[in-house]
């Protein structure tokens, strides 16, 4: 080949390495954005998963690198025969033990993510209960009340003979000493685990799953999963559930709960999402990560009319505040502040050239997003002594609660400075949805329960008479390895066409807002009639916003609530109910899996999981785990396929309950019933 020739095909083949916006996402404004990426020479990380393979034997599950002498690379032979399967690592380690460490290391590290998330907001609480800081407050004493009894603390007094309610500041005080122990009493069990069904905590105990405090069961996991310590994978994964059970019984319920009781329990309201909120004529500040220690004061002093004053001297209109990963559903549940948009949308947001500031903590934050900021004139600012960034454009302001409301103002201060030093002409893609969001265990009560029980009894009322077929929980995040938010929004609109009402946190629910699906006029357009006639006569939508990530607990305890009010069985098992996250790729996703399939939820992740390489395992996963924890794992990533295997599910428990026959009767047309009558 000439040099010529050569220069032409690597320049053929560097453009083809871009990716190509219609196939990366379903969405209208990440398409655009991607294409204004490539048209400004900026690379995404669409572009990076077109141009970087994925390992094979890494997706498999069956490459071990805990020792010196690896990695060792056991990917699954062609002519694979189980009994026959002679691969080892050079200690010895077979595919399942390899696969089941490096499962367990996920599901150690996700549940530290949501824990130490937990931790955090606990040590605010507990400076909140001390008094040491006058930033935070107890918002929602209610809830205090109401969790209180869980850490073992008395709500009232008794005074000469009679019940005295307690002073709520103790109270504080003892919900936060007990709860900061959580994670490292030296005996017992997480108290929160009694939260649940009484046959599943038995269950739990039984089996000799209960976590002993947070942090021990995630040592304990990476201690196992060194070398040359746990060699059973069976016993691997009975870690792996009592870690699980930490984090989603643990340390992400009690993240959920202390936020609630410091920033206000979410009720539904109305908001706006898709990168269309971001203003042109206002500054616009994202906050993306997770923890809302830190976004909640970025709205407070966004909302201080000092610094709206501010932005007006320097030309703006107001300030627009968005928000990127599950950080955004903290504020947008409990201030209505629209979401910009998900996982994948985050170098986006700043290729709009309209980002005066993007505000990060922890988790879920690509490095790249220094390199675009680099191109314009946005000021990436980390906030969290855990998260920094080496590139010299980055800004470290660290955030502590003793001065948050000052740390908060000087970052929105730098944001309005930063205003008038655009220099990229700005592209805001018109593209945004109205939703509704912030639902709770206490918001499904209030709208679905009656007027007159408050309990759960008109929901499941309304699934035992199968107007609702059954309840699935859509989760979890983007995964660039398959388009965009397709697999999140085909899966919800099959569930909820089959009648199901979805429950969704995470940048599922983020995908959910994007795409408006979050209002009750979507029951008339893509629902089942029995869902649709619900949602119309209480004036919800089809798919519930329930929060974050660490609010997936949100959903154990709505489900928990099911349970209590009878007529769907005594266990989480029995209820008609699936997990999915459709388009996962986080560690913290495996850790969610773990828990809710321990609680007894079949529960469905696509994209692909690293288990072929090691079949027995997996199979262990997929089938045997049913047979001790009533829940169990499976993989789709089709998502029509991947609907109808959890409507399948949905059906089996509805069978198992008695109650498939009533269905079949609610979902006969008028035709029927005449024939029927005559
Ligand atoms: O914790 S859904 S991409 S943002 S990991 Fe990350 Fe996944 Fe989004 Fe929130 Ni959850």
């Amino acid at each position: 080949m000439s040099e010529e020739k050569k220069v032409t095909a690597a320049k053929v083949e560097k453009e083809a390495k871009k990716a190509d916006p219609i196939e990366a996402s379903i969405d209208i404004a990440t398409q655009q954005m991607i294409a204004r990426a490539q048209q400004l020479g900026i690379e995404t990380v669409f572009d990076r998963a077109v141009s970087m393979k994925p390992c094979n034997i890494g997706a498999q599950g069956t490459c071990c690198k805990i020792c010196n002498m690896g990695p060792c690379r056991l990917p699954l032979p062609k002519d694979y025969e189980q009994g026959k399967d002679e691969r080892k690592g050079l200690c010895g380690a077979t595919a399942n033990t390899i696969a089941a460490r490096n499962f367990a290391r996920m599901v150690a590290a996700g549940t530290a993510a949501h824990s130490d998330h937990g931790r955090s907001v606990a040590e605010v609480f507990l400076s909140v209960a001390r008094k040491e800081t006058h930033d935070y407050k107890i918002k929602d004493p209610q809830k205090l009340l109401q969790i209180a009894p869980w850490f073992e603390v008395a709500t009232t007094v008794e005074v000469d003979g009679k019940t005295l309610d307690r002073d709520i500041d103790e109270i504080a005080l003892e919900v936060a000493e007990k709860a900061m122990a959580e994670w490292g009493k030296p005996e017992g069990e997480l108290l929160y685990l009694k939260r649940a069904p009484q046959p599943l905590y038995e269950r739990w105990k039984k089996l000799g799953v209960l976590p002993r405090n947070i942090d021990r069961e995630v040592v304990d996991i990476m201690h196992r999963s060194t070398m040359g310590v746990d060699q059973d994978y069976k016993n691997i994964v009975k870690q792996c559930t009592r870690t699980a059970l930490a984090d989603g019984w643990g340390g992400a319920m009690m993240a959920t709960d202390l936020q609630d009781v410091m920033f206000g329990t979410p009720s539904p309201l109305q908001s706006e999402a898709n990168m269309g909120i971001m203003k042109e004529d206002h500054v616009n500040i994202i906050v993306h990560g997770h923890e809302p220690i830190l976004s909640e004061m970025i709205v407070a002093a966004c909302q201080s009319q000092e610094m709206l004053d501010y932005a007006k001297t320097k030309g703006a209109k107001g300030i627009q505040l968005g928000g990127i990963c599950c950080t955004a559903n903290e504020i947008l549940q409990r201030h209505g502040i629209p979401p910009a948009g998900t996982f994948l949308q985050q170098e986006l947001a700043i290729v709009t050239g309209a980002c005066e500031a993007m505000v990060v903590d922890v988790q879920c934050v690509f490095q790249n997003l220094a390199n675009v900021a680099k191109c314009f004139h946005t000021k990436l600012i980390t906030t969290h002594p855990m998260a920094k960034m080496e590139q010299d454009n980055v800004i470290h302001i660290e955030f502590n609660e003793h001065h948050a409301m000052e740390d908060a103002k000087r970052i929105v201060k730098m944001a309005i400075d930063n205003f008038t030093n655009r220099r990229a002409e700005v592209m805001i893609p018109n593209v945004k949805h109205t939703q509704i969001a912030g639902f709770g265990v206490e918001s499904i009560e209030y709208h679905l329960g009656g007027t007159f029980r408050g309990s759960y009894y008109t929901l499941n009322d309304n699934i035992i008479n199968g107007r609702i077929r059954g309840l699935a929980g859509v989760v979890g995040c983007n995964n660039a390895r398959t388009k965009h938010n397709e697999a999140h929004i085909t899966l919800i609109k099959e569930l909820i066409k089959n009648d199901v009402l979805v429950l969704t946190t995470g940048c599922s629910a983020l995908a959910a807002g994007g795409h408006g699906l979050l209002t009750p006029e979507t029951a008339a357009v893509y629902c089942g009639p029995g869902l649709a006639e619900i949602c119309e006569t209480v004036g919800i939508p089809p798919v519930l916003h329930l929060g974050s990530c660490v609010d997936n607990t949100r959903i154990l305890l709505a489900a928990t609530e099911v349970i209590k009010a009878g007529g769907l069985g005594k266990d989480l098992q029995d209820i008609p109910a699936a997990g999915s996250a459709p388009e996962w790729m986080s560690e913290k996703a495996i850790a969610i899996g773990q828990y809710f399939v321990a609680s007894g939820v079949y529960t469905l992740f696509g994209v692909g999981m690293p288990l072929d390489g090691a079949p027995q395992f997996k199979n262990y996963l997929f089938n045997e785990l049913e047979k001790i924890y009533g829940g169990k794992w499976d993989c789709e990533p089709d998502p029509i396929k991947h609907a109808h295997k959890m409507i399948a599910h949905i059906d089996k428990k509805r069978k198992e309950l008695g109650i498939d026959k009533a269905r079949e009767r609610v979902l006969m047309d008028m035709a029927d019933r005449q024939a029927l009558e005559a």
